[in-house]
C-alpha cells in the first residue's frame, strides 16, 4: 500500500470520511471544554499515531518574524521575494544579507515551551510520532526534539550548499557572521552592493555557496519528504498537530488533507480562526496552548 491508497478518489468520500463523529471545536463553548475532549482522545487507544505540521508561528514567541505576520517584511523586502533562485542568482549579495540577518536572529532566539512541548513529545514511546516542520530556525533542534522524529522540509538557515553544478560540498554551518561583508551587527541603513568576492566561498572547489534552504520553485528534499510518506503508510495518522502555520505553502500544507482523508483528527493551534471544520482548534499563542495541550502524565 502507498500513500495513493489512502487518498479516498471522491470528494464525497473525503467529506463523509472527514466528517463522521467530529468533535468541531468551533461549536466548544470554551478553551477547556475542547481541552478535555483533546486529552481524552489523546490518552485514548484510538490516538496511536501523530503527526505535527509546523511553521513559523511556533517560533513567533522566540522573537522570529513569521512570513506573512506584520513583522515578515525585512527591509520593505518580503521573505517570498527573496527565497527564490531568480533573486539569489540576481543579487546573491541583497539575499544573502537577508540570510545573514536571519542566521542572526536566530542564532539569538531561544527555543520556546512550544518547541519543548513537541520535544518531549518525541521522547515518548507509546505513541508513534513524526514532526515536519516548514521551520528553518534550528530551533526545534535546539529544544531537543529526536531528530529521527523531525523532518526539516524546507531546509536549514545553517546548512550552506556549493551552487557548482559538478560540486556535492554541503555543511551544517553556526558561524556568525560568514564573512566579514555579512557582519550584521554593521549593517548600515541602506545595505551596501556587496561583490560575490565578498560572499561565502566552497573550501572545495572557490564556488559560490547559498543558504541551504528550499526556495520557492525549488523541490523539497526527497528524503524528508519520503520518511513522511513512510510514516504515514506504516502507522496512518490518528491526529494531525497543525501547528502556526498558514497552510499556504505547498507541498507541506497537502499533509492536513492527507491526514483528514484517512479520518485523522485535526487539532489546530493558532493565533487566528481557522474557517475550516477542524476538530479542535486551540486559538492563542502555541508557546502557551501546544504544552497545556500536550503536557500531561506519560501517554
Ligand atoms: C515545490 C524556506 C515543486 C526558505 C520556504 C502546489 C503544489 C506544489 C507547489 C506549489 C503549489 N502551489 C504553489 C506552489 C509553489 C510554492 C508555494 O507553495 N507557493 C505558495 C506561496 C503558494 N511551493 C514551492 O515552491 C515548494 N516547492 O512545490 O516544488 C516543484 C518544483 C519545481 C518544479 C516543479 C515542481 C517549495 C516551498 C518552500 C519555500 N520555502 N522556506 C526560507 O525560509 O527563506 S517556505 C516558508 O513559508 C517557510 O518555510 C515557512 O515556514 C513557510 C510557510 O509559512 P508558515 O510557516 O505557515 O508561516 P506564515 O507566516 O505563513 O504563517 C504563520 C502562521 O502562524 C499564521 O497562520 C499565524 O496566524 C500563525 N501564528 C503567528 N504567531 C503565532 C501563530 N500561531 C500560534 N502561535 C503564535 N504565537
Ligand atoms: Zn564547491
Amino acid at each position: 500500500m502507498d500513500l495513493d491508497d489512502l487518498i479516498p478518489d471522491s470528494e464525497d468520500e473525503t467529506k463523509t470520511v472527514a466528517d463522521k463523529d467530529r468533535n468541531s471545536a468551533c461549536d466548544s463553548k470554551s478553551l477547556e471544554h475542547s481541552m478535555e475532549t483533546f486529552h481524552s482522545f489523546l490518552r485514548s487507544d484510538k490516538c496511536r499515531s501523530i503527526l505535527a505540521l509546523v511553521g513559523a508561528g511556533l517560533s513567533a514567541s522566540s522573537n522570529l518574524p513569521t512570513f506573512r505576520g506584520a513583522g515578515g517584511y525585512w527591509r520593505n523586502y518580503s521573505p517570498i521575494d527573496l527565497a527564490t533562485p531568480d533573486a539569489f542568482y540576481s543579487d546573491p549579495g541583497l539575499v544573502w544579507q537577508f540570510y545573514a540577518y536571519r542566521r542572526h536572529m536566530a542564532l539569538q532566539a531561544e527555543p520556546n515551551s512550544g518547541h519543548r512541548a513537541l520535544a518531549r513529545l518525541s521522547q515518548v514511546h507509546t505513541v508513534d510520532f513524526m514532526t515536519i516542520t516548514q521551520n528553518v530556525d534550528d530551533l526545534s533542534q535546539k529544544a531537543g526534539h529526536d531528530l529521527q522524529k523531525l523532518l526539516e522540509f524546507h531546509g536549514s538557515l545553517f546548512e550552506l550548499r556549493c551552487t557548482e553544478f559538478s560540486c556535492s560540498y554541503k555543511s551544517r554551518n553556526f558561524d556568525d557572521p560568514l564573512t566579514s561583508a555579512l557582519d550584521v551587527t554593521k549593517f548600515d541603513r541602506d545595505l551596501p552592493h556587496l561583490d560575490p568576492s565578498q560572499l561565502p566561498r566552497c573550501p572545495q572547489c572557490g564556488g559560490l555557496l547559498r543558504p541551504g534552504v528550499v526556495w520557492f520553485g525549488e523541490s523539497l528534499p526527497l528524503q524528508p519528504v519520503d520518511r513522511a510518506d513512510e510514516f504515514i503508510v506504516r502507522n496512518g495518522v490518528d491526529l494531525i498537530l497543525v501547528i502556526g502555520t498558514s497552510c499556504s505553502v505547498w507541498p507541506a500544507a497537502s499533509y492536513v488533507d492527507i491526514a483528514k482523508n484517512q479520518g485523522g483528527k485535526v487539532a489546530i493551534f493558532n493565533t487566528e480562526v481557522d474557517s475550516e471544520l477542524n476538530d479542535w482548534q486551540f486559538i492563542g499563542d502555541c508557546a502557551k496552548t501546544l504544552p497545556e495541550a500536550l503536557e500531561m502524565e506519560p501517554i
